[in-house]
Order: C-alpha cells, then sequence, then structure tokens
C-alpha cells in the first residue's frame, strides 16, 4: 500500500518535472517568441494580479489573432490557461481593444491621447475605472491594439513590472518591410538559411505553418509589409498562375497587419505583355501596366504595391529607351496611386560605361532628379555607396534629396559579414548609419530623420530590410541571425532604441532573463560587428571580398568584367600605400557630402580611422592615432578581429549547461569556423597587402600560418547564395 503510494507520488513529482520543461527541443523555431513558465515568483504573483481577467471584445480576424496570441503568451507565461473573455469586465483586468471595440477603452477618456499615437500606435496603461483596476491596450485601429498586445507579452518576456504603466509608442517610420530576395525556384539570392521560405509549388492551396509564424514573428516587431520577390525580378510573378499565390499570401499575413508588395520587372510588358517595347513613355505600355495593376487589385485588393531594380546590375530600365529613373516610377506610381500602392525605387544603380568612382554614381544619377517623383514613389537608397560591407560612411544621397522620400535599405542577411555562419550583431552596425549627421539643415540632420520623414515634413516615410530567412528549421542559420531580424523590426519601429537595449529584449525573450546569461551574451554581440570589420576590412577598406560567393578574402581580385566588380579597384595598395582617394586629389567623392562632413572626412588628421582609407590613400609608414605606422596598425586590426572571435568563444564556452544544449552546441562550432575564417581572413589579406608594403608583421603578432599562394587557391564550391 505504502509502496504503491509512494510510487504514485514519484509518478507525479515526474509529470510535474516533465511539465515544466519545453515539449520540444530548443530548435530556435519559436524565435524570440518562447512563452516558457517565468521562473520569478513575485513578479509572477504581481502579473496574475494586474492581468487578472482577460477582455478581448470583437471577432475580427486581427482580433482573433490578438485573443490567440494572448491565450498561448499568457498560458505559458504564467503558467496555467488563460482563456480570453468577449464579455465586458466588470471587475479589472486586462482590456484589449479600440474605442470602437471596447465600451470600457471608450469610457476612458483617452480621446487626446489616442489622437496623438496616428493609425499604428498603441497605449498601455494602468487605469482605474469604477473602482476597480485595469491594464489596458488601446489603440484607434485593430493593427495597433496588435502591436500592444506584443509590447504586453515582451514587458512579461522580459520580466518588467506591470504596475503603474503609462507606455504610449508609435512607429517614426511609416513602411517597415523585408525585402526577401527569393526566386520562384525557391533558391535565395544572397540567402543563407536554406531554401525560400514561399512554397510557390504548393501555393496557393497549402498554407504552412510557418507563413503564420513568420507574420507573428514579424507583428511582434512591428514590421508591415514583405516584397515577397527578388529585386532581380522575374516577371512571373506578375502572371494570373502567380497572383493567385501571392493572394494566399497576402490573405495569410492580412491579420497580422502585413501587406504584400512584389518586385516589377521593368520589361514586364514585353516578357508576358507580348509587346515590342517597355518604354515607360509608349501609351500601349502604360495601358498594360495600368491593367496589370487594375488585375492584382482583384485578387489583392489591398497589395501594397511594387519595388523596382533597374538599369542596374543587367536589370531593364527605363534607360534602354533613353528614359530617366523618374519617368520609369512615375509610370508604375501614376497607376497604383488610385489604389493607395507606392512604387519604391532603388537607387543601387551603377555604370559600367561610366569611369566615374561607383561611390558617386547613384548620387549623380539621382540628385538631380530631386522634386520630379510623384508623391507616392520612395526612393530606396542602401546605407552606404557601395553595397552593404561591413562598415560604410552613410550614403551621401541621405540628405541631398529634400523633395523626395527617402527609404534606408539595410541588408540584414550578413552577404559581406560572414553569411550564415559568423556571429554579427547588426544594430550598432544599422545605428550608426541612422545617427549619422549628414548636416543637410545643419547639425542634428541624421538620416534617421531622413528616412522617418521629420527632416523634410514628407507623408511617407520607410526602411527596407533585406532578409535573412530561409526555411532552414531555426529561420535564419545562425541562432544569432534572429538577433538582426529582430533588430531590423526593431528600429524600424524606433530607430532611437539602443542596440544594448535591443540585444537585451532579444537575450531575454530568446535564451534567458538570467544576468549570468544575459551580461555575457550582450557583450558577444555588442563586439561582434567591429570584430568582423576588424578582420575583414578594417580602417575603412572595403570590398575585399572573394569572387562572385562573397564569402572569403579576395584582395587580389582584379581583370574582371567590370573594374568596380574587382577588390584592387578599391584599396588601390600600392608600394606607397593603400587606400582610396576620394578626396579633391582623387575621384572627390566627398564633395557629394555637406561641408562639414567634407571638412571632417577630407582631412587625415580628423577622418576617424574607421573609414580612412575608404576616403584616403595613406602611406604605409604614416602614423596612426596608437602612434604605430599603418602598416602595423593594420596589422594589428586584423589580428584584434580574430582575438575578438576567441573571446566570444570563450564566452560562450563559459556558459555550457546555461544555455539548452542544441543552441549551445550550433552556435560553439559556428564560432569555431567563425574563428576559422578570420584567421583566413586576416593571414591572406595580410599577405597580400604584404607584397605591396614589403614590410614585416609586428614580432609579437601571430604568423599567417599558409602562404598567399595557397590562399589564393581556395575557391569555395557551390557557397550558398549566388
Ligand atoms: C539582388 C549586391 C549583391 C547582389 C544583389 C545586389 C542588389 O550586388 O551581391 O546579389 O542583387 O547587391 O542589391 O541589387
Amino acid at each position: 500500500m505504502n509502496l504503491s503510494k509512494n510510487l504514485f507520488r514519484f509518478a507525479l513529482l515526474v509529470v510535474l518535472f516533465l511539465s515544466q520543461l519545453p515539449s520540444h527541443a530548443e530548435d530556435g523555431y519559436r524565435l524570440w517568441q518562447r512563452y516558457d513558465l517565468l521562473q520569478n515568483k513575485d513578479l509572477l504573483k504581481q502579473y496574475r494580479k494586474s492581468l487578472g481577467e482577460v477582455v478581448v471584445q470583437g471577432t475580427s480576424p486581427t482580433l482573433t489573432v490578438v485573443k490567440d496570441e494572448l491565450e498561448m503568451g499568457l498560458s505559458g507565461l504564467l503558467g496555467s490557461k488563460v482563456t480570453v473573455s468577449d464579455q465586458a469586465s466588470k471587475k479589472g483586468g486586462l482590456v484589449v481593444g479600440t474605442p470602437t471595440t471596447s465600451p470600457l477603452i471608450k469610457d476612458l477618456g483617452l480621446d487626446q491621447r489616442l489622437k496623438d499615437i496616428g493609425q499604428e500606435g498603441f497605449l498601455l496603461l494602468s487605469q482605474k475605472h469604477k473602482g476597480n483596476a485595469y491594464t489596458v491596450i488601446a489603440a484607434n485601429s485593430e493593427k495597433g491594439v496588435l502591436y500592444g498586445t506584443f509590447h504586453l507579452l515582451r514587458l512579461l518576456q522580459t520580466q518588467q513590472s506591470l504596475e503603474a504603466l503609462n507606455v504610449t509608442s508609435s512607429p517614426k517610420t511609416k513602411l517597415r518591410i523585408l525585402n526577401h530576395w527569393d526566386n520562384l525556384d525557391r533558391t535565395v539570392e544572397r540567402g543563407y538559411a536554406g531554401f525560400s521560405i514561399w512554397d510557390w509549388h504548393k501555393l496557393p492551396d497549402y498554407i504552412d505553418q510557418r507563413y503564420l509564424d513568420y507574420a507573428r514573428a514579424n507583428a511582434s516587431i512591428g514590421i508591415n509589409g514583405t516584397v515577397l520577390t527578388n529585386v532581380n525580378a522575374n516577371s512571373l510573378v506578375l502572371t494570373p498562375e502567380y497572383l493567385a499565390k501571392v493572394k494566399a499570401l497576402a490573405d495569410a499575413f492580412r491579420p497580422y497587419g502585413i501587406k504584400v508588395y512584389l518586385t516589377a520587372r521593368f520589361s514586364s510588358p514585353i516578357e508576358i505583355g507580348k509587346l515590342k517595347t517597355a518604354d515607360p513613355l509608349d501609351p500601349a505600355v502604360r495601358a498594360w501596366w495600368k491593367s496589370k495593376v487594375d488585375e492584382i487589385y482583384t485578387y489583392i485588393p489591398d497589395f501594397g504595391g511594387f519595388t523596382v531594380k533597374a538599369n542596374s546590375e543587367g536589370q531593364p530600365g527605363p534607360q534602354n529607351y533613353k528614359r530617366s529613373h523618374a519617368d520609369g516610377a512615375n509610370m508604375l506610381a501614376e497607376v497604383l496611386a488610385p489604389k493607395g500602392g507606392i512604387v519604391m525605387w532603388r537607387a543601387f544603380v551603377y555604370d559600367n560605361n561610366v569611369p566615374d568612382d561607383r561611390h558617386k554614381q547613384a548620387y549623380t544619377e539621382f540628385k538631380p532628379l530631386d522634386g520630379t517623383f510623384q508623391g507616392n514613389v520612395l526612393v530606396q537608397v542602401k546605407n552606404g555607396a557601395i553595397d552593404f560591407q561591413p562598415r560604410e560612411p552613410f550614403h551621401p544621397l541621405f540628405g541631398a534629396m529634400p523633395k523626395t522620400p527617402l527609404m534606408m535599405e539595410f541588408q540584414i542577411t550578413q552577404e559581406y559579414l560572414g553569411q550564415g555562419t559568423h556571429l554579427a550583431y547588426l544594430a550598432p552596425m544599422f545605428k550608426e548609419t541612422l545617427a549619422a549627421d549628414t548636416y543637410a539643415k545643419g547639425k542634428g540632420s541624421t538620416a534617421g530623420k531622413i528616412v522617418d520623414g521629420s527632416l523634410d515634413n514628407h507623408p511617407i516615410s520607410g526602411m527596407a530590410g533585406v532578409s535573412n530567412i530561409g526555411n532552414d528549421r531555426n529561420w535564419t542559420s545562425h541562432p544569432f541571425g534572429q538577433a538582426n531580424w529582430y533588430a531590423f523590426g526593431r528600429l524600424a519601429w524606433d530607430h532611437e532604441l539602443t542596440s544594448e537595449g535591443i540585444a537585451e529584449e532579444w537575450i531575454k525573450m530568446t535564451f534567458s532573463n538570467a544576468p549570468s546569461q544575459v551580461a555575457p551574451i550582450k557583450q558577444m554581440m555588442m563586439g561582434s560587428r567591429e570584430a568582423v570589420v576588424n578582420y575583414m576590412t578594417p580602417m575603412g577598406l572595403h570590398h575585399l571580398m572573394g569572387w562572385s560567393h562573397h564569402y572569403g578574402p579576395g584582395p587580389w581580385i582584379k581583370d574582371k568584367p567590370r573594374a568596380d566588380w574587382t577588390s584592387v579597384y578599391y584599396h588601390r595598395a600600392d608600394e606607397k600605400g593603400i587606400g582610396f582617394d576620394r578626396t579633391k586629389t582623387g575621384s572627390n567623392a566627398l564633395s557629394q557630402y555637406a561641408p562639414e562632413v567634407q571638412a571632417m572626412w577630407g582631412n587625415p588628421a580628423t577622418c576617424p580611422e574607421e573609414v580612412l582609407l575608404w576616403f584616403h590613400h595613406v602611406a604605409w609608414d604614416a602614423k596612426t592615432k596608437s602612434g604605430r605606422t599603418l602598416w602595423d596598425e593594420l596589422c594589428y586590426r586584423y589580428s584584434g578581429g580574430v582575438d575578438s572571435v576567441r573571446a566570444m568563444q570563450k564566452t560562450w564556452n563559459s556558459l555550457a549547461g546555461q544555455v539548452d544544449k542544441e543552441r549551445y552546441e550550433q552556435v560553439k562550432q559556428y564560432l569555431d569556423i567563425q574563428e576559422k575564417d578570420a584567421r583566413w581572413w586576416r593571414d591572406a589579406c595580410l599577405l597580400y597587402f604584404q607584397t605591396f608594403s614589403k614590410r614585416p608583421i609586428p614580432q609579437e603578432l601571430e604568423k599567417p600560418q599558409g602562404t598567399l599562394e595557397e590562399y589564393m587557391k581556395i575557391e569555395p564550391k557551390f557557397a550558398p547564395g549566388i
């Protein structure tokens, strides 16, 4: 009798213990939306009290998403089943809605506060009403309610107090958009996390749960648009067969506040319209686009519009017909405008036949067009003038086109920062550009204020991030790649958030709230991008990567079809020194910046060393701020990059037993790859540049293991993302 009683007790204990464990391996699928039972007893008590009964009134698709998320999130975090009620609460608790859906919210006298937060903002408040205490998520729209819901869940996940809440939040930037460079055959250009998540073959009939989890994750960070297809576009996506598939995705995303956009191949009227030309001023071409756009809206009534890469890297465009970028963009904008659609026209253009510095070409092309674009066109500008390098000074177009809304284009996928295997937390890089002062209207004219439209009073504004998402189980290949997706969304919402703050949130939600994990992981993340800069392209060097795959080093790349696709074009190393002279004595790309910026960057003495070789050709023996010669300093920076990776390895190893086994092992092994690659970069670059500097690597630094010839022979086969 006693024995069976004890056995029963033991079995009960086992069941209880197991019920506390996640029911699945920590494979990273849940991203930052892990709703596991909170371990802090005091907070749990407070949360249960503040949330009490949970009420969401209304049955719309978005409010259903809100209810489902609250039930899932709160049940998991609080450890007991939470059921959302649709009956007005009379005894306090969590009330969620708009003044239209919730009589209580209507009654709270929030009119002015709601007026101030716009269509997507939300309020999260502790409020007394008729003697009862409420936690309130209030917004003008259901989308705002959705964002407020995710904010509340974030507060719980990061263990913030829910007492005396008084949060007002609205997005600084209106269009917060992921750009997928996904092809219809499911390959992803510069994608390193498997194949495309869009399973075009099974669409429109099969809606993968992954699409909904993608939408949940995006909504949780405020992303409100997705461009489904590669900017190197395929006109097939505009045919009825594919529009039916696009519609299925748009329908799936709509409840999450996410609009769908497509890339428009400029030559579509020829390819699928059977016209002889795609000239934007040709009436037949214009009529074709009009009827194509009308057709798209019959499938997707809230279609967002087009992203266009034109006359760039072989893509067709208006210049094929001697028309300008504005002619092309406006033709599309005109037919989209009545439907509420927009055009995001990319400024990533450079021409092989133009002998000028590639840095200058987008500005030269676009600046004269300022003021000639239709109101629903945004010009989408990469953060820097070349191409998503580990560090680039801000693009000179920021501040140069006040009459045109300029969108920021960041690259979340780490094409030039170690792709799917290197840990590089990109928030500091995004912030560097957003906080950069263009001096367009005097001090304080940051790129962030240009992009959010506030500097020049633009009614539309946007930020695009080239996605790092694929069908890998953990979405982004590197578990820390998720942090870059997260950081992009958070900064698109508010570019004034800090990199540290975003990292902290992400770590707490993705790993743990335990300070013994948060502090070391944050330290790793915060130094990681600079580590990559140092072992790849320190001091303003850029575009040194291997041919086509862009993964490893290739500073020796030359004699290719285009000079500006080679490395020697950019580093210009010779026996005197290294770096690209972009001052008056060189290409004078500096002249494209405001006088204050020119003054700072134009003088090697005041130019920050981080971008020194971007703007100056500097002698090998020139003294740097450390007191070392330039050559020695380069050796130190390259070696420092490797050391930083080793420090990250050490930190990560110290977390053994604290982080779950699956993710711990994956990150550990990836860090081993990163360390090996960092040495590869350091050794290959230093040995190559040494053929010009003819100086020894300082005695105290580690020596290259291979020879330059060996490094030059390395040719990764079938590297992903090409
Ligand atoms: C989509 C870089 C990449 C290309 C990419 C291009 C762009 O050149 O290597 O893969 O093409 O940028 O942004 O259009």
